[in-house]
């Protein structure tokens, strides 16, 4: 979902609001109740409409409205970047950094499939990899997915139902991890990603058994709904952890910046609020030494990439970015100037977030609904996904 904003003097900017699993809701956020009041504004006042969107609107926060915000935000900062003729790392500050780490999925059925993709993204001059692989007795457990570069969970048109068992994850995750330091070595940053699985003392148990092997972080450890699960986490563990992929304001990363239960943030612009919000959380985190990390799955688009290199390029606290490689399709609709190079990825110098819309080329595909899928356990009580 792409919201484009044209000027009266005819300056397009172009900004994500892409929704997975939910994207009619934003599109008819945008469509019936911010659109209206966008005509006729002054572009050039971004903070002023951020503020409009959010307080006036007197329904606060939530996933629909901050992706419809974000929308908006991004487009006026590309179209601010094209005014001034600049790249919006240098609206926000400019340059902190030459490039920016990033980390890719590896996925296997199992420890030696992992292991083989692990070692596939070294090759491709990854420095960062998560990685995930199959539970043994579990069908379709997360993270595994046949498409080896891209990562689109939303399969089918209603939820696909798959698996969960956490005794039989928490049994083979340290394995994983085991052998990933055994084939690869120590200099290689490793991440995983538990989606949300697993209780609070569950997690400090997985957090406690990867220790040996140093990850760079645990992300989704448990569900972040009560940030108290976080402290018994700390209690047993030094395994850094990651958080706020679904996150959507600064108000649900609050307490665990402020607590210093977690050390990355990982709201990106496109859920949060734009880079208006984002800046607002990424400094606030930066006061308790917690840095970003951001969401950079494939179902983000090419718009919110290259937003988000900006502003990593930018944002002091950096920690790591998430990218997946978005299809060559999807990549021709959103032409863009960012490149991948040893580990890391350089936004370009073109004015604004550098990532155009091929609107002639994107008629070529139309919209097809797709769900997330759903997890049940093995006696069918419905689980996290
Ligand atoms: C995942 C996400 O990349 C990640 O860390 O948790 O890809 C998430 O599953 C999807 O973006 C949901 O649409
Ligand atoms: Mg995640």
């Amino acid at each position: 979902m792409t919201l484009k904003i044209e000027t009266r003097s005819g300056v397009c900017g172009i900004g994500d609001a892409t929704l997975n699993g939910r994207e009619l809701a934003v599109a008819a956020y945008l469509e019936q109740h911010v659109v209206p009041n966008l005509i006729g504004r002054d572009a050039g006042r971004i903070e002023d409409t951020w503020q409009f969107l959010y307080r006036g609107a007197y329904w606060r926060r939530g996933p629909v409205t901050m992706t419809a915000i974000a929308a908006v935000d991004v487009a006026l900062w590309d179209i601010l970047g094209k005014m001034a003729g600049l790249p919006l790392y240098r609206l926000l500050g400019g340059r902190s950094r030459e490039g920016v780490l990033v980390y890719g999925h590896a996925n296997g059925r199992d420890i030696e499939e992992a292991s083989a993709e692990v070692g596939r993204y070294l090759s491709m001059g990854y420095r960062a990899v998560r990685a995930q692989c199959g539970v043994p007795g579990v069908k379709k457990p997360y993270g595994v997915s046949r498409l080896k570069d891209a990562y689109e969970p939303a399969e089918s048109e209603l939820p696909l139902e798959t698996e969960w068992s956490t005794p039989a994850y928490l049994d083979i995750a340290p394995k994983l991890f085991e052998r990933l330091r055994a084939d690869h070595g120590r200099a290689l940053e490793l991440l995983h990603d538990a989606h949300h699985r697993l209780t609070p003392v569950e997690a400090a148990r997985l957090a406690r058994d990867l220790e040996p092997y140093r990850l760079f972080w645990l992300e989704d450890a448990t569900p972040a709904d009560n940030p108290d699960g976080f402290e018994l986490i700390r209690r047993h563990s030094v395994t850094p952890l990651a958080v706020g992929e679904v996150f959507n304001s600064i108000w649900d990363c609050k307490r665990l910046i402020e607590g210093r239960l977690i050390d990355f943030i990982r709201s990106t612009i496109v859920h949060a609020g734009g880079i208006t919000h984002v800046r607002r959380i990424a400094d606030f985190a930066a006061m308790h030494q917690v840095r970003t990390g951001f969401h950079g799955a494939t179902d983000l688009s090419p718009v919110t990439m290259g937003a988000a290199l900006h502003f990593d390029t930018w944002v002091p606290n950096f920690g790591i970015q998430e990218y997946m490689r978005h299809s060559q399709q999807t990549d021709e609709v959103f032409p863009h100037d960012y490149l991948f190079r040893d580990g890391r990825l350089y936004c370009g110098e073109s004015p604004g977030h550098g990532v155009t819309l091929d609107e002639k080329l994107a008629e070529r595909f139309p919209y097809s609904p797709k769900q997330l899928p759903v997890a049940r356990l093995e006696d069918g009580s419905m689980w996290d996904w």
